[in-house]
């Protein structure tokens, strides 16, 4: 039995997984689901996750849902004093980044995204695309303001409070929309890049209209 993780590789809260399964290096087993790909009405999946949303994992037996929940236990478990701070008030400065991407910058970025991306042309708001795009700019003063003088969010190595914002990174520097200068940032985000698991499972193109969103999914791109 291996670390099995149930999801699309172009979802963002799976993305944020795989690149914490990646960086630690675990042996696994990926399986496509939701999306063009369904599976999520099955009944073993539904007694996997009530919810039918992706993602989730089995760790030989031991099934668990919430991208962040997943996160913290994986790196806790298999990533401790590396991507999971050994000292408690850094692992909990990692967490602080982590919460506050989820409840303040997806809010604010994610519509963006979706506008963007998953919304017909036809059909878009593009003064909501240029507020939020302002909005998540400003939010991410704070994150630049952080950044002064360390290479990654808490100090001199990446930890599991880098992961949900830093994944966004790529859709934020792709995405066509005014942004800032935040050279902290920027220069964090140059070495994201360089990381092989960032490149692999936080770099997928996303394309910019439903159809090649879905085109490239199912290209398993
Ligand atoms: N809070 C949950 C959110 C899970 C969630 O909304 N997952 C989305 C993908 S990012 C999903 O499964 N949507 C159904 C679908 O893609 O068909 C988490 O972080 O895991």
């Amino acid at each position: 039995m291996m670390l099995e993780i149930y999801g699309r590789k172009n979802s963002n809260q799976v993305i944020n997984v795989m690149w914490a399964v990646g960086e630690m290096g675990l042996e696994h087993m990926r399986h496509n689901v939701t999306g063009s790909f369904g599976g999520e009405d099955t009944e073993a999946f539904g007694k996997m996750n009530p919810n039918r949303l992706v993602p989730v994992i089995d760790d030989n037996g031991f099934v668990l849902w919430e991208s962040y929940a997943i996160i913290r236990y994986l790196t806790r478990r298999y990533g401790y004093d590396s991507l999971w701070p050994g000292d408690p008030q850094q692992a909990a400065i990692a967490d602080q980044w982590m919460e506050w991407t989820n409840s303040l910058v997806m809010p604010t970025f994610f519509p963006i995204f979706w506008q963007l991306v998953r919304t017909p042309k036809d059909q878009r708001d593009y003064d909501k695309v240029a507020e939020m795009a302002n909005a998540t700019g400003q939010l991410l003063q704070i994150a630049e303001k952080q950044l002064e003088g360390k290479t990654y969010i808490t100090g001199d190595s990446l930890t599991f409070g880098d992961i949900p914002l830093g994944a966004l990174m790529f859709k934020y520097y792709t995405l066509d929309i005014e942004r800032p200068s935040l050279p902290n940032i920027e220069a964090w985000y140059a070495r994201l890049q360089e990381r092989q698991a960032y490149q692999e499972h936080c770099m997928g193109a996303f394309g910019t209209s439903p159809e090649e969103w879905l085109a490239l999914e199912k290209a398993g791109a």
